[in-house]
């Protein structure tokens, strides 16, 4: 028996943070296919796993236990896979990180959608992407981050922030070369410190397995065809 279920669109988007940390731990899990999560989606939120909107959702078998809510999934994982930082603050900061990522990937989607990108209103998004950016270059150099070594919150040992950051911006820039551009000319310490989380061993499998699996799918549908008529 795997150790998770996990409910997630076949796309990389938000779904992959999850996977990255189930990678990354080595856990075993299982995906449900569009038909489930439809099913499990239009059920009354009293009868599903856990009441819950929009997918990921993660069930832990060993603890029989389900949770939604990707930056919930994430820390949940963090305790459970012993990934997070010991002190409070640091702790904190970690999910400061998973929901500043989450932010970033409702930015990129315009609110999954809710609008089309133009031209315009990219050309007048780029410099808040760079903010952005920046923001995780800061999280990380405050607590000694390079390009070439240490982890985004000072830890010894790679943690749930430095998988969700890394996940963030390799799965984009990995699927949008001009995207990419911006955030290696940005800071070449998110760069940096993106890719080589990104080719740990683990979680370098799992990108080659998604590819096989989605191709250069990102989020799917017609705001993934409206951020690739505008990202050039
Ligand atoms: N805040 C939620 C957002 C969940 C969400 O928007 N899921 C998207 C896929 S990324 C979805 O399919 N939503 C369907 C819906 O909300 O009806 C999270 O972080 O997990």
């Amino acid at each position: 028996m795997n150790d998770f279920d996990l409910y997630y669109w076949p796309v990389p988007f938000r779904g992959q943070f999850i996977r990255g940390i189930l990678a990354h731990a080595e856990c075993t899990w299982d995906e449900h296919d569009a038909a489930e999560i439809e099913r499990i989606m239009g059920q009354d939120p009293g009868k599903q796993p856990i009441g819950f909107m929009g997918p990921p959702l993660l069930i832990d078998r060993k603890q029989d236990f389900a949770i939604s809510q990707m930056p919930a999934i994430a820390i949940y994982l963090g305790e459970r896979l012993n990934l997070l930082p010991t002190t409070a603050q640091r702790r904190a900061l970690c999910a400061k990180i998973v929901l500043d990522a989450n932010d970033v990937l409702d930015e990129l989607t315009l609110d999954g959608g809710r609008d089309m990108w133009t031209a315009k209103n990219w050309e007048n998004f780029v410099p808040r992407l760079q903010k952005w950016i920046k923001i995780f270059e800061s999280s990380g150099t405050r607590n000694g981050l390079t390009g070439a070594d240490g982890f985004i919150l000072g830890t010894e040992q790679l943690g749930i922030a430095d998988i969700v950051a890394s996940i963030l911006w390799t799965t984009v820039a990995d699927r949008f070369p001009a995207i990419r551009k911006i955030i290696e000319e940005t800071s070449p310490v998110v760069w940096g410190h993106a890719k080589r989380v990104a080719e740990t061993p683990s979680i370098a499998a799992l990108s080659r397995k998604n590819y096989d699996t989605y191709g250069e799918t990102y989020c799917d549908g017609e705001i993934e065809k409206s951020l690739r008529s505008v990202v050039i």
